[in-house]
C-alpha cells in the first residue's frame, strides 16, 4: 500500500480495521488446505493439470469463497452477484474445488476433471455453474473484468469484480492497455490480484522477463497498490477490505506466494506446473503433508 509520507510501496497495510477472529481464520485456513487437497486428487485422478499455479492460489481461493464474494450457490447467474474472472485459467482445479465446496455442484463431480463429456474442462467456461467468464488464454482476464465492473457502473450496480491473474501472465501486453483503461475510467469495483509465485511455465518469470519493480508499476498506471504474503489469511482479508475503501481508482493486490506451495517437492520449482505427482509414491507424500498441515491448522 502507498505510504503518503514517503510515497513508497510498503509491504503490508496498517490501517486500522476491524479485528478477523481466530476461528474464521482458522476455518479459513482448512478451507485453503481443502482446496490444496482437491487439487492433488484432481490432478492425479486425471493424470493431467496444473498444480503448482493452482496450489499457489489456494489461500486468495479460500478468502474470496468463503469470506469476500457476495455470491449465492443457489442462484449462480443472480444479477447482484460479485463477479470473480480466473484469468489464470490453468489454475482451473482450484477454482472448480472452491465452487464445489461452495454448494455450485456436487463436490464428487470434482474427481471428473479432465475427463471427455465432464463440464471440468481443463480452462474455466460458462458451462461450469459459478464461472463468470471463459478463460484460459492469458492476458484476457482483466479485460473481461473491466467489461463487468464498466457494465456495474454504468447499470447503477454495486457489485464488485475480482480477477487473478498470474505473474507469467503479467508479461502480456494486453493486460498492461486493460490496466491504463481501468484506471483512465476510475474503476474502484475492480480488484486485480496477481499470484506472484515467481514461476511461469517452465522458469523462473524473471529469467524470461524482469517485472520488478511490479508494485511501482502498477502504482505508475494509476492504481492503488496493496503488497501482501499471499498466503497470510488475515492480510489477504484486510488487503480486500482496503480495496473496498478505495474510491476513484481500481485496487491490484500483488500477492507474494509460493508455486507449489503447500507440497514439499512441489515449491518453487517450475517442474510441477503443469504436471501431476509422478508416481503413487509421490501421490501419498502430497496427501500425507497436507493432511499434517491440517492438523496443525
Ligand atoms: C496466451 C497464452 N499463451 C500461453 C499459454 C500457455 N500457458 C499456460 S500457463 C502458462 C504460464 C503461466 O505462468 P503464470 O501466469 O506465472 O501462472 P502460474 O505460475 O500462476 O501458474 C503458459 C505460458 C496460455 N495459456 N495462453
Amino acid at each position: 500500500m502507498r505510504n503518503e509520507k514517503n510515497n513508497k510501496v510498503m509491504k503490508n497495510t496498517h490501517t486500522i480495521m476491524p479485528q478477523i477472529s481466530k476461528e474464521k481464520v482458522r476455518e479459513l485456513k482448512l478451507r485453503a488446505n481443502e482446496i490444496r487437497t482437491w487439487v492433488i486428487k484432481m490432478v492425479y485422478t486425471a493424470q493431467s493439470g496444473h498444480p503448482g499455479g493452482a496450489l499457489s492460489a489456494a489461500d486468495i481461493l479460500a478468502v474470496l469463497y468463503f469470506h469476500e464474494l457476495r455470491i449465492d450457490p443457489k442462484n449462480p447467474e443472480w444479477r447482484e452477484r460479485d463477479r470473480f474472472v480466473l484469468s489464470k485459467g490453468h489454475a482451473s482445479a482450484a477454482y472448480y474445488a472452491a465452487l464445489a465446496m461452495r454448494g455450485f455442484f456436487p463436490e464428487n463431480e470434482l474427481l471428473t476433471f479432465r475427463k471427455i463429456d465432464s463440464f471440468l474442462q481443463g480452462h474455466p467456461s460458462l458451462i461450469v455453474p459459478g464461472v463468470d467468464m471463459c478463460t484460459g488464454s492469458l492476458g484476457q482476464g482483466l479485460s473481461a473484468a473491466i467489461g463487468m465492473s464498466l457494465a456495474a457502473k454504468l447499470d447503477g450496480m454495486n457489485y464488485r469484480v475480482y480477477a487473478l491473474l498470474g505473474d507469467g501472465e503479467v508479461e502480456e501486453g494486453n493486460v498492461w492497455e486493460a490496466a491504463l483503461t481501468a484506471a483512465t475510467r476510475k474503476l474502484d469495483n475492480l480488484v486485480a490480484i496477481v499470484d506472484r509465485n515467481k514461476i511461469q511455465l517452465d522458469d523462473f518469470t524473471d529469467k524470461m522477463v524482469v517485472l520488478d519493480p511490479l508494485e511501482e508499476k502498477w502504482n505508475a498506471f494509476g492504481w492503488k497498490v496493496l503488497s501482501i504474503n499471499g498466503h497470510d489469511i488475515v492480510q489477504i482479508i484486510r488487503a480486500l477490505d482496503e480495496a473496498r475503501k478505495t474510491k476513484d481508482k481500481p485496487t491490484v493486490i500483488i500477492a507474494h506466494t509460493v508455486k507449489g506451495k503447500g507440497i514439499s517437492y512441489m515449491e518453487n520449482t517450475a517442474k510441477y506446473h503443469g504436471k501431476p505427482p509422478q508416481n503413487e509414491e509421490e501421490y501419498k507424500l502430497a496427501l500425507k503433508e497436507l493432511e499434517e498441515e491440517r492438523r496443525r491448522i
